[in-house]
Order: structure tokens, then sequence, then C-alpha cells
């Protein structure tokens, strides 16, 4: 079922996801690297070291143009999908 998000929301939404992504992008260069992802999911499973192929299958899932770097929009576009907001 696609939700339907009001044009607030859906600007709320984009600029929190914003700041999650240039709290990820710690260099800065707009777009994420899989060294980037790496050490973001570190953070969110410090207990169970997370198998390379595993970050692998997440950047593969996000970048669309592979490239071997996550843009903010296809950032943005995989978690809309994910949500069913698209
Ligand atoms: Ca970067
Ligand atoms: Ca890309």
């Amino acid at each position: 079922m696609a939700k339907k998000l009001t044009p607030q929301q859906e600007k709320d939404f984009v600029s929190a996801l914003k700041d999650c992504f240039e709290s990820v992008d710690t260099d800065h260069s707009g777009s994420l690297s899989i060294d980037e992802l790496t050490e973001v999911m570190k953070k969110f499973s410090s207990s169970t070291p997370l198998p390379k192929g595993g970050i692998e299958k997440i950047m593969k899932k996000f970048d669309t143009n592979h490239d071997n770097e996550v843009s903010f929009d296809e950032f943005k576009s995989v978690v809309f999908k994910n949500l069913n907001l698209q």
C-alpha cells in the first residue's frame, strides 16, 4: 500500500534524510563511498562485525548507476521505494 505524503511532509522527510546523508558523508564529497558506508554500519552493529560481502550487497542496492558511490538521489530513491512512498 503506497502512502501519500503531503508536500510539507515530503519536504521535512527529505531534509531529515539529507541530515542523515551528510552525517554519513564524512569527507563531504556529496556521495557515499563504500568506506563511509562501512563506518556507519560498524556504528549500528557495534557488537557483530559485518562481513565485507554484506556491505557490498547494501552498496549494490543503493548504487543504481554503478559508479561505486551512493549519491543523495540514489539514497533518497531507495529509501522512498522501501517505504512505498513512490
Ligand atoms: Ca563521501
Ligand atoms: Ca552511484
